[in-house]
């Protein structure tokens, strides 16, 4: 391990003759040397390396810790953690580190790698037992929420943002972890070549036979959700198999290490393997009947098993559905398209649930341990790390949501960094740098603006009964026709085509208005409000103190209820799964079985969970001061040592990087109350026992004796280059240092 040595163009921000074309040829020439880290002011950009290089771990953060100054060390994401905390604890001005790049630049690497600093820097405070655990709830959000995609194998399929909270002495009090838009749909279904939640692939990978067979489980390409299409094996190689081993029994300690109770753990793997049963249930017509009939009932078996429901009332919800109408029971018989969708609904409402659910109680451990009164005086760090923008060859609703998300992300980017910082500049009347910016208002208003915004045509359509995936489209065209960022498509598909910050993606409607309707029907609710296991009621649960029950808050520990299983009977002796599976199960069809029917409740839909979610996490990032980090992919291949100049082109023109440097290098990114400015600096101009006015002249006179230049005093904030911050800081440490050692030349004195 080595701290990488400091070297030229450490900072393009001040260098002169720095252009759109030379800068990626800069950054490719630092990536040769393995130096993956370059400001942009007071901005990173991190290039994904695409291998682990020996520049990060314990002794390299103690450097970055300690460091008097950080830019006296190369530019390094533990730099970020380290700004961050100590504006945090010094300026007592909360954090947000905002992640941003296309997916697979490297956002979740940087996010873990900045938390296990800012845990370093909390530990050398105290070491504390709750900065591991908050280290440790990755491998557990990752297992649940991620997945391999064509573009990352570790790609996350959510948005989390992660709010760390410190007390004043810089130690770490709490956390908590908010997720956002779960891509639920990947349970059932993904594109090709692409896998479903790691979770799965780990357990067939990491249960031991016995295990296997408890869960009524046989090969992984038995199962819809974990089968590869084409008949390709599930694990690549065997090194691939052992990966997935591997992050089984990380998943399992970490869950430990988080305090989840070896019984919940298992009631959780147990879910899941009732997941990958019910994705499997096949109907088929029966004339006969004149209804649909289970074609492969050991499935429903097992799943009903493990997950404690009566085998026949599941059935029942699966072919027919049952209402109230003024008192009287209605039931109708589903058709093949409508029983397919509920079974896949019930697995991605299961699954979303139940990571829901998850997400909570990790929250339950990790939160702020003490009263209310530390809370009150925490420090927070946030971080943020969502899905980044993705364009595959096919493009679908989960990807729109994706991508308009990233919008919304690089317009906070643009506001702070352009729009906010002119309008000071006026409000200030100090003279305004010439600066030009490209923003994204118009395809924000594309998604988001009402009446006739993307969304709202969409949540329009769908609560119309005969609206198709090609009304929706025609619709959009009809209302954005003369659209610059919208483009129609000659297709006979439902095709359109939106002119992203990051470039352009087509994206095919099929399947929109489904995925958007929560289709997860009352009946399947109340079947699952009274299945016998404790956990499943809690997840189908919507009471607000629902998730709280089962734990104690004041010490962080579990209660668990009996997992009653009386559908579980263990194999008896000799008895193997395949000869139980081969028994003949009689079919059951009995939809004059009555279910509590419960009443309609106001669904709302995908997107407007999305919108609402979206919203709340721009709300929370405008609270705080944001460091920005920029990750870029060096190439499409994810390998290591291969630096595609176009390709990272695109990326920093799309993401206004280039505006960036020319803002930073232009502009006056730190700004300070006279006040405050005064209260800290004062010593650098003034002798310790001067009382200073606040006024201008006073400000003038530190920055004249710190030796600056090109800095604005406006009508109530000094205006700072990035650089003059740091000349300020090392003034200030030279008065510290030089004062203990007067104090200790008069201590030996005395002595
Ligand atoms: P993402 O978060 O930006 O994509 P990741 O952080 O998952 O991307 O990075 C993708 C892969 O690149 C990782 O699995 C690592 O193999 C590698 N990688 C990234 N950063 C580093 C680094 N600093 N050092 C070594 N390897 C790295 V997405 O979640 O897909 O938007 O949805
Ligand atoms: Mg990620």
């Amino acid at each position: 391990m080595a701290v990488p040595e400091k070297s030229y163009g450490d900072d393009m921000a001040v260098i002169g003759d720095l252009t759109e074309d030379s800068l990626p040829h800069e950054l490719k020439r630092r990536y040769e040397r393995n130096i993956i880290y370059t400001y942009l002011g007071d901005i990173l950009v991190a290039v994904n390396p695409n291998t682990m290089l020996p520049i990060y771990g314990g002794e390299v953060g103690i450097v970055y810790s300690e460091a008097k100054n950080l830019k006296d060390l190369s530019p390094h994401i533990y730099a970020i953690a380290g700004k961050a905390y100590r504006n945090l604890i010094w300026g007592r001005v909360n954090q947000a580190i905002l992640v941003s790049g296309e997916s697979g630049a490297g956002k979740t690497e940087s996010t873990k790698m900045t938390i296990a600093q800012l845990a370093r820097m909390s530990k050398s405070q105290e070491p504390t037992k709750l900065a591991e655990q908050i280290v440790e709830i990755n491998p557990i959000l990752e297992a649940f929420g991620n997945a391999k995609t064509t573009m990352n194998d570790n790609s996350s399929r959510f948005g989390k943002l992660i709010e760390v909270m410190f007390n004043k002495q810089g130690k770490i009090i709490g956390a908590k972890v908010t997720e956002h838009m779960l891509e639920k749909s990947r349970v059932v279904h993904c594109g090709n070549g692409e896998r479903s939640f790691h979770i799965f692939y780990y357990m067939f990978a990491g249960l031991s036979q016995y295990e296997i067979e408890h869960f009524y489980l046989s090969r992984p390409e038995h199962y819809r959700i974990t089968d590869p299409r084409h008949g390709a094996p599930v694990f690549t190689s065997q090194m691939d198999y052992e990966a997935n081993k591997g992050g089984f029994e990380e998943l399992k300690e970490a869950m430990n290490d988080t305090g989840f109770p070896s019984q919940i753990v298992n009631i959780i793997f147990a879910i899941m393997a009732g997941i990958l049963h019910l994705s499997n249930i096949e109907f088929a017509p029966d004339p006969e009947l004149q209804q649909l009939i289970i074609v492969n009932e050991d499935e429903v078996d097992y799943g009903s098993r493990l997950l404690s429901l009566q085998a026949d009332d599941l059935v029942t919800v699966l072919i027919a559905s049952s209402s109230f109408v003024r008192g009287e029971r209605i039931v109708r018989l589903k058709s093949m398209h409508e029983a397919c969708d509920g079974r896949d609904a019930l697995c991605k409402a299961l699954y979303s649930r139940l990571f829901t659910w998850i997400v909570k109680r990790i929250n339950q451990v990790i939160h702020v341990q003490d009263d209310q009164d530390r809370y009150i005086d925490a420090g927070i760090i946030s971080l943020l790390d969502m899905a980044g923008f993705e364009r595959f060859q096919v493009n679908s609703f989960e990807q729109l949501c994706i991508n308009s998300a990233n919008e919304q992300l690089q317009s906070f980017f643009n506001t702070y960094i352009f729009s906010w910082e002119l309008q000071e500049y006026q409000a200030e009347g100090i003279k305004q740098p010439k600066i030009k910016f490209t923003n994204n208002n118009e395809i924000l208003g594309l998604f988001f603006d009402r009446p006739i915004g993307l969304f709202a045509i969409l949540e329009d359509e769908c609560r119309l009964q005969m609206s198709t995936d090609g009304t929706f489209v025609d619709h959009m065209n009809k209302e954005f026709g003369k659209n610059d960022v919208y483009k129609r498509c000659k297709s006979r598909d439902p095709v359109f085509t939106i002119e992203h910050y990051a470039g352009q993606v087509t994206y095919n409607a099929i399947g929109f208005i489904e995925k958007n309707r929560e289709t997860l029907g009352t009946n399947f609710i109340s079947l699952m409000q009274n299945s016998h296991n404790w956990l499943i009621n809690e997840l189908f649960d919507d009471r607000p103190d629902s998730n709280t029950r089962n734990i104690d808050k004041r010490n962080s520990q579990w209660t668990v209820p009996e997992w009653n299983q009386p559908n579980m009977p263990a194999l008896g002796p000799g008895e193997t799964l395949s000869k139980r599976a081969g028994k003949k199960i009689k079919q059951r069809t009995n939809i004059d079985r009555p279910l509590p029917a419960i009443p309609n409740s106001s669904s709302t839909s995908t997107s407007v969970h999305f919108r609402n979610s979206l919203a709340s996490l721009m709300e929370n990032l405008k609270a705080s001061e944001p460091q920005f980090v920029r990750c870029i992919r060096a190439n499409a291949e994810k390998q290591y040592g291969f630096f595609d100049v176009k390709l990272v082109h695109n990326q920093l023109l799309n993401t206004g990087v280039f505006e960036t440097t020319r803002i930073r290098k232009l502009g006056y990114p730190t700004r300070m109350h006279m006040q405050d400015f005064i209260n800290r600096y004062k010593v650098v101009g003034f002798p310790v026992t001067e009382s200073v006015e606040i006024n201008p002249a006073n400000c003038d006179r530190i920055l004249q004796k710190a030796q600056l230049y090109d800095y604005q005093i406006g009508k109530s904030k000094v205006f700072l280059k990035y650089w003059h911050v740091d000349q300020l800081n090392m003034c200030l440490e030279k008065f510290i240092s030089d004062l203990r050692l007067i104090q200790t030349t008069i201590q030996m004195y005395l002595a």
